[in-house]
């Protein structure tokens, strides 16, 4: 029997480790490690090694489907597409092209993200395109994009093993990011000082030299006590700030305000702990901050950016080869998708949709009117359905499990008019639309994901596609086409050829240089070997810029009624909705069922022993699920992850928002709980 062995890119998350997938008679039977990769270099996660587990899964979409009253029925690909095209057109010539919503997506491809955005925009001259990136790194892209010039992880995965400290704020990278965690220990191994500020104790937070277990949300504080701290001893780098930076005097005098007594108090560690991380972090020669969701999913988000930015910025850590800023990047290719425009304020290479020029250079570009008005985020989307947003083409998304507040979003996608999802599986979101067009899987496409070090890399085509599914790519050219725009494109390489045209910094990618390692951006020519760490010698805004991080203590503390603290998040197993790896029988069997973590001793006043069913309550509703009794957590803190239908974490999280990026306050929460003594009860 021959075996085909396939080179291609891991479907979960931002690192993009390099998979070699095992081909037997049509079917992918094996998943294994690349050892040429330049990220992975042989290692993978359990995630990346079940990456086939879901693709032949019987659940596979594998025709059109149309909603007849609660069911849906198959019809073919060419009535589908009149279908879309005929029901769109008609809701933007009655509403407006402002009453179209899309959502595109950093599970997608480059070129499926461009086209998306490019079908949108020009057939029916709105901005209202968005994605999962905005419950993400909002944030980031909106903080480190004031202070640097660019929203982007400064350097590489490989600089981290050169760091003398690493500080990781608001990450579990050992069970998110696992093959970046490699990557730490092999700092650790070779004297780094690993320090974590988390509420929790994670994995990496056991495996760390220090761990400063903060109240949740008190971020802000830490940062400013450990600035105040660092000038306070003359430990800046005055060289640097005179040099490269501007906005220093006003952040000094904002740090008067955060003693480090007061900073104790608030966020409940001990000064002389604070002094100690400020003191390691501003000594070392080369110093990198690794952040992800802890830091950016709350309603201060962007100030939580501002904060680490200024920390790094105060000490000279940026610009250079071992020290960085990492905002780890989560979906596959989140950093690519917001890279070619799928965001509501900007064209493909982060260029304003307000800006006079742009518009006109897009409008030459693509030979039509567009929209100087920025459009609608995914969750003003979801909010206006039914009012404002009549219909939504959702692609490769599952808002009916990821959005905040998730009872009031269903409520919303039900009043659309018309609704396209485009997905794999039938999701929970997809049981709302009208029409549903089944896609290919990473397995079954080609084209180009963007890992959180900005390296584009090619995903190859291992097997076809089930049934009927077609590549998100041919169905975005077929419904462009019945929209009457022209869209002539055989194959992803000539999209990425005239994303290259309209993006300076990616104006070297092409698919034919992918090839062996990838390239990382800016790669301005077809010369240029791509960039290994940004901000050398000079800022991409020109000099780094001190931001105020106004200080916003969570929107929900625990009170009377709802007593504690509720955080959400992942678990090392399970991926967000758990369409792909739910149906992966060796990870589902590592987690089946829904869990809250709780402290033993919240269980045992509750008289609540591991396993028991309890009530979680928030302001916006309940949900039932197992009690797992851990001192991970902190007392008064619950966590449960977000990956579970049956139990929806999302069912009571707060759809607060941060001003700025627009996020809303995943990780806070005010919660109660109860035991369920009935099993009966609270399904
Ligand atoms: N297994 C798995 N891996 C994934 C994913 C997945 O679903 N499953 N998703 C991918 C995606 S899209 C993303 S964005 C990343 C997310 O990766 P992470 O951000 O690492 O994951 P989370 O579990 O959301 O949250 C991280 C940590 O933030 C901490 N935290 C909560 N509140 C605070 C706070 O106020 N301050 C601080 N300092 N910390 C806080 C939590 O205790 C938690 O340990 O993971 C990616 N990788
Ligand atoms: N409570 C809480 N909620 C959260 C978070 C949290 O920490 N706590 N984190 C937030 C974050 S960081 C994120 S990134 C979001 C993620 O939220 P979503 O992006 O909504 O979640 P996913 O499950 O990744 O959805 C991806 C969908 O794409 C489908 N799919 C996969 N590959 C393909 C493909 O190639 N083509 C097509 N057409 N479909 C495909 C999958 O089946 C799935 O339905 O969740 C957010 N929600
Ligand atoms: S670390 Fe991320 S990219 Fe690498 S194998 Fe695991 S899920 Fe895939
Ligand atoms: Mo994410």
């Amino acid at each position: 029997m021959n075996d085909d062995f396939v080179r291609t890119i891991c479907p979960y998350c931002g690192t993009g480790c390099g998979l070699i997938m095992k081909v037997r008679n049509g079917k992918v039977v094996g998943t294994y490690p690349d050892r040429e990769h330049p990220v992975s270099h042989g290692t993978l996660c359990i995630k990346g090694w079940c990456a086939h587990e879901f693709i032949h899964h019987p659940d596979r979409l594998t025709s059109p489907l149309i909603r007849k009253g609660d069911s849906f029925e198959e019809i073919s690909w060419e009535e589908a597409i009149a279908l879309a095209a005929g029901r769109l057109t008609e809701i933007a010539r009655i509403h407006g092209g402002d009453a179209i919503g899309g959502l595109c997506s950093a599970k997608c491809t480059n070129e499926e993200n461009y086209l998306f955005q490019k079908l949108i925009r020009m057939a029916f001259k709105t901005n209202n395109v968005d994605h999962c990136a905005r419950l993400c790194h909002a944030p980031t892209a909106a903080g480190l994009a004031r202070t640097t010039g660019s929203g982007a992880m400064t350097n590489s995965i490989s600089d981290l093993a050169g760091a003398e400290c690493i500080l990781i704020i608001g990450s579990n990278a050992a069970e998110s990011h696992p093959v970046i965690m490699g990557e730490i220990y092999r700092a650790a191994d070779r004297g780094a000082t690993v320090i974590v500020i988390d509420p929790r104790e994670t994995a990496v937070a056991q495996n760390a030299h220090l761990h400063l277990r903060i109240n949740p949300g008190t971020d802000i504080p830490l940062l400013s006590g450990m600035m105040r701290h660092i000038v306070d001893t003359g430990l800046l780098n005055t060289r640097f700030i005179e040099e490269r930076t501007e906005g220093f005097p006003e952040l000094k005098t904002y740090l008067e305000s955060w003693p480090v007594e007061k900073v104790a108090a608030e966020c409940g560690i001990e000064g002389t702990l604070i002094k100690k991380v400020a003191e390691i972090y501003a000594k070392a020669k080369d110093a990198a901050i690794v952040y992800c969701m802890g830091i950016t999913q709350h309603a201060c988000g962007t100030a939580n950016v501002f904060a680490i930015s200024n920390l790094a910025l105060l000490c000279g850590h940026v610009g250079k080869e071992f020290s960085g800023i990492y905002p780890l990047r989560g979906q596959n290719n989140v950093q690519g998708s917001c890279d070619v425009g799928g965001l509501p304020n900007v064209y493909p290479g982060y260029q304003s949709v307000s800006d006079p020029k742009v518009q006109d250079k897009f409008q030459q570009a693509w030979g039509r009117e567009l929209s100087a008005k920025p459009g609608l985020t995914v969750t003003e989307m979801i909010g206006a359905a039914g009012k404002n947003i009549r219909a939504m083409y959702i692609m490769a998304e599952n808002p009916a499990i990821s959005d905040p507040d998730v009872n009031h979003a269903l409520e919303s996608l039900g009043k659309l008019d018309f609704l396209i999802v485009q997905d794999i599986f039938l999701t929970e979101t997809a049981r709302f639309a009208h029409l549903i067009l089944p896609a290919t899987c990473f397995a079954e496409k080609t084209g180009t994901y963007t890992n959180t070090e900005r390296r584009f890399q090619l995903l190859r085509k291992v097997i076809d596609p089930p049934g009927q599914a077609k590549g998100d790519f041919e169905i975005l050219c077929l419904l462009a086409n019945a929209l009457g725009l022209n869209f002539p494109y055989t194959h992803p390489g000539e999209v990425m050829e005239e994303i290259a045209l309209l993006v300076p910094a990616y104006g070297g990618i092409r698919f034919d240089r992918l090839e062996r390692a990838g390239l990382q951006w800016p790669c301005p020519d077809v010369h240029h070997p791509g960039t290994r760490f940004l901000h050398k010698d000079r800022f991409t805004r020109g000099r780094g810029l001190f931001i105020i991080p106004e200080y916003t203590p969570p929107c929900e503390r625990p009170d009377e009624d709802y007593p504690f603290y509720l955080g959400t998040g992942r678990m090392f197993a399970h991926y967000h909705t758990g369409t792909m790896t739910r149906r992966s029988p060796f990870l589902n069997r590592e987690q089946e069922e829904p869990y809250a973590e709780i402290h033993p001793d919240d269980a045992s006043r509750m008289a609540v022993k591991d396993g028991d069913r309890i009530r979680i309550t928030t302001r916006r509703g309940s949900i039932v699920t197992a009690a797992r009794v851990s001192s991970k957590v902190s007392r008064g803190c619950i966590f449960a992850p977000f990956h579970f239908t049956e139990a929806r974490a999302n069912i009571l999280t707060n759809p607060v928002l941060d001003p700025i990026s627009k996020i809303p306050e995943f990780k806070v929460c005010a919660a109660k709980m109860e035991k369920v003594t009935n099993e009966g009860e609270g399904r």
